[in-house]
């Protein structure tokens, strides 16, 4: 007797589970779409944004771009795109920056982002506040009604000195929020230091924490605070990757 391979009707087939790390993939790929060859380039940080860095790298390996100039957010996607032979400055050279591509870790309906649970808030902040574009790349479990309302951290990079203080004043502002300050760690429980050696204070609140732009002129006053991870009407572009498929929200 012989086998009978049976076509299966496209109905039936399973569906294709598409792994996280794949939809960050598809994200950041489809932003890499936007770049255009002569562009100065805000490179993101993280796992999603590392994909685009990689993808950069390899367009401009096949020809298919030239003439990008990129401008890190950390020292470790300066050490990923100078292993990739991608050029790159800063923002003291080039202080307008085309476009830049970096994940987050929460986006709420307006495109207002929390960042910084990578630890790299800062040079984001400065390099994507310098961006005629930017193009935020998430995977859906990103996407949250309210920022800060998900039980997750809310970080802000605090200078080193007398930290429990700054950290204190934080959790003070909040406490109507239900707010609970804790430094971050690294990976041998000493204080997580930051690019540009300075400590991270994670916020967990049990409620949101009101109006955003109230509380980030709050936080930005404690004499403390070098930045916090709110990123407020910054992204003009998100792309979010689901198992759906992609879809593309402009401000
Ligand atoms: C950077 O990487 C940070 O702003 C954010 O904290 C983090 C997101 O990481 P991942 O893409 O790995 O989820 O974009």
């Amino acid at each position: 007797s012989s086998m009978e391979v049976l076509a299966t009707p496209p109905s039936l087939s399973p569906p294709v589970v598409l792994t996280q790390d794949e939809l960050k993939k598809i994200a950041a790929y489809k932003a890499v779409e936007f770049v255009e060859s002569g562009m100065v380039l805000g490179l993101g940080t993280g796992s999603t944004a590392k994909h685009a860095v990689d993808r950069i790298g390899e367009l401009l390996r096949l020809g298919k771009l030239k003439n990008i100039v990129g401008i890190p957010t950390s020292k470790k996607t300066q050490e990923q795109a100078l292993s990739l032979g991608i050029p790159l400055s800063d923002l003291d050279s080039h202080p307008t920056v085309d476009l830049a591509i970096d994940g987050a870790d929460e986006v709420d309906p307006h495109l207002n982002l929390v960042k910084g649970r990578g630890g790299s808030l800062l040079r984001e902040k400065m390099v994507e506040g310098a961006c005629k574009k930017f193009v935020c790349i998430v995977d859906e479990s990103k996407l949250v009604n309210h920022l800060g309302g998900s039980g997750l951290a809310m970080p802000v990079e605090i200078v080193p000195f007398c930290w429990e203080f700054t950290a204190r004043k934080l959790q003070n502002m909040f406490e109507d929020s239900g707010c609970v300050a804790k430094l971050r760690n690294g990976a041998k429980g000493e204080p997580f230091v930051t690019d540009n050696g300075n400590y991270i204070v994670d916020l967990y609140l049990q409620k949101n924490m009101g109006d955003l732009r109230v509380a980030s002129d709050a936080i930005l006053r404690i004499a403390g605070v070098v930045e916090h991870g709110m990123f407020l009407d910054m992204a003009t572009t998100v792309i979010v990757a689901g198992e759906l498929g992609i879809t593309i929200k402009n401000k």
